[in-house]
This record gives C-alpha cells, sequence and structure tokens, in this order.
C-alpha cells in the first residue's frame, strides 16, 4: 500500500509508528497507578487506555490526545450514548466496570490529560521555560476548545439528534459530525504539537488546515470500507452501510464520487505540507497516506 512504500526521504513508517506505540503505551502505562485506591477506578481507566489500537493519534502528537480520545470512545460506548458492547475487540469499559465506574473513568482520564499537559515534569530541557509556559497555556486552551461546544461534544450532540431520525443526513450536516466528532481531536493533536513545538501562526494554521482534512479523510474512507468491506465478506454487490439507516458518504454521493472525495482531501492536506522540511513533514505526510489507504 502506499502509506508503507519507501519514499525519496527514505523514512520508515512502520518503525516510526511501531516505536511511538512503544513509547506512548509506556507513558500511558506509567501514568495510571495500577492497583492504587480506588482500585476498580484505575483498573477501569488502565483498562480502557492500555487495550491497544492503532495509535494513530498519539503518533501524531501526544499522551494529552491519547487520554482524551479514549475517554471519549469510554462515554461514546455507554447505553446513553452508542451502546456498544465491544471496543478494540475486548468488552466495552461499561461492560466490565459497570457504568458509574465508566463515567468516571472518562471524567478522570480528561482530568488527568490537562493534568498531564500542565505538569512541570514534562518541561523540555532545551526550551527556555517562560516560552515553553506561554506555549502550554495555549496548547491546553487549544485542547479546551477543541472537546467542548466547538468540538467533540458539539459533533456528539448532532450526532445524537441525528440517531432515530427517519431523515437523511444532509451532506452539510454529516460534515459538521465529522469535523466535530472526528476531525477536532485530530486538529488538537497536530496543533498542540505545532505550538509545543515553537511553529510560527502561519505553521500552526497550515497544520489546522491539514488535520482537518486528514480528519474528514478518515471519516469518508471509514464509510468506504463499510461499504466495500462488508460487500466482500458478504458477497454483495452493496454493503451493510447502503442497506443500514447510518447516513455515509457513499450513501449520499455514491461510493465513485467519495472515492473522489477521498483524494481531493489527501491532496489538500498533502498541500498544507508544502512548505515543511521535507524529512520533518514526513510522518505527517505518512500518517495522511495511511489513514487514506488503510483496509481496517
Ligand atoms: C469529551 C467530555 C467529552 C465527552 C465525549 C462521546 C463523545 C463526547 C464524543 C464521541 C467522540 C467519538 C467517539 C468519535 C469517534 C472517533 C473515532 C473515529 C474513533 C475511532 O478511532 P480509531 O479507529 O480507534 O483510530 P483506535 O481504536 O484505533 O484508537
Amino acid at each position: 500500500a502506499a502509506a508503507t512504500a519507501p519514499a525519496a526521504t527514505g523514512f520508515d513508517f512502520n518503525s516510526y509508528m511501531g516505536e511511538r506505540a512503544v513509547a506512548v503505551n509506556s507513558a500511558l502505562d506509567a501514568a495510571v497507578p495500577a492497583g492504587e485506591p480506588p482500585a476498580a477506578l484505575h483498573d477501569a481507566m488502565r483498562y480502557a487506555l492500555l487495550a491497544g489500537g492503532k495509535r494513530v493519534r498519539p503518533a501524531l502528537c501526544l499522551a494529552a490526545c491519547v487520554m482524551v480520545h479514549t475517554m471519549s470512545l469510554v462515554h461514546d460506548d455507554l447505553p446513553c450514548m452508542d451502546d456498544d458492547d465491544l471496543r478494540r475487540g475486548k468488552a466495552t469499559c461499561h461492560v466490565v466496570y459497570g457504568e458509574p465506574i465508566a463515567v468516571l473513568a472518562g471524567d478522570a482520564l480528561l482530568a488527568l490529560a490537562f493534568e498531564h499537559m500542565a505538569s512541570v515534569d514534562s518541561y523540555p530541557p532545551d526550551v527556555d521555560p517562560a516560552k515553553h509556559t506561554a506555549r502550554v497555556v495555549r496548547a491546553i486552551g487549544e485542547l479546551a476548545r477543541c472537546i467542548g461546544s466547538e468540538g467533540l461534544v458539539a459533533g456528539q450532540v448532532v450526532d445524537l439528534e441525528m440517531t432515530g431520525s427517519t431523515e437523511t443526513v444532509p451532506l452539510d450536516r454529516l460534515e459538521y459530525i465529522h469535523l466535530h466528532k472526528t476531525a477536532a481531536l485530530l486538529e488538537a493533536s497536530v496543533v498542540i504539537g505545532a505550538i509545543i513545538g515553537g511553529g510560527s501562526e502561519e505553521q500552526i494554521e497550515r497544520l489546522r488546515k491539514y488535520a482537518r482534512s486528514i480528519g474528514l479523510l478518515f471519516q469518508v474512507v471509514d464509510d468506504i470500507l463499510d461499504v466495500t468491506k462488508s460487500s466482500e465478506e458478504l458477497g454483495k454487490t452493496a454493503g451493510k452501510d447502503l442497506a443500514s439507516d447510518k447516513t455515509t458518504y457513499p450513501k449520499l454521493l455514491g461510493l465513485e464520487k467519495s472515492r473522489e472525495f477521498a483524494e481531493k482531501l489527501l491532496s489538500d492536506a498533502k498541500e498544507q505540507l508544502a512548505d515543511f522540511d521535507e524529512e520533518k513533514a514526513a510522518p505527517l505526510l505518512y500518517l495522511a497516506n495511511y489513514i487514506a489507504y488503510r483496509q481496517n
């Protein structure tokens, strides 16, 4: 696949992702104490956090965003939301620990993400502490905005409003949901990385656009895979999402136009990387390809 093809930079995407996954997993392991009281709460937090996953977002940025992503999944799976019993091939947090602990584990992960970002332990030795503090404060505000009523939560509310409705969700509403539910946290990951790394305003905004494009791309590809995978599996011409109630891009645009839209989002994302140093931008380029060409 294009995501793993060798490039002129010699960048080894699989090793990069593997190393990031190991580093992120060990940081998460250390961040939540095992067995400390209240044991059920900490066990539930660790269970949700350390279950695996592709770790695309952490590779994009930092442990704080993993915690927010994980807590959003824990809350998304609750009976009052999507009501899912399985996540990453395992029983969901509320199935194992009960609803009250799962709600609280999600809340605690959200709080821990901010605590982590504000922690003095994470100060880099090679940056003026005052400068770093200002960047951290800005990054904390960025993360909060991407989560709250302009971000994840807004996307979830509009998604819930659409759930159960017999009407087809219009394209602009579908895009609103995905830009908020899915792209917002990718935006936070990338933009926070740019802020903490000392990017210029122009670089930060370019990377914000890149992240919004790959966020939407993630969802368009998800919808396409839902159709193509299930038609392969069932040996049918139409996949499950063309038949289900859920509004998807293939349903609104058709498969061909959805693929064209995905291509356009991928090229929009890559365009935003054009002015960056090729070697430094390689991980972001490969992550965009990975999202575009993934098979699951
Ligand atoms: C933030 C307070 C607060 C509440 C959360 C429930 C909710 C509000 C928002 C839902 C957000 C949500 C679950 C969006 C879906 C994002 C998505 C595409 C998840 C799947 O990501 P993958 O495939 O998962 O990268 P892995 O398992 O690989 O990490």
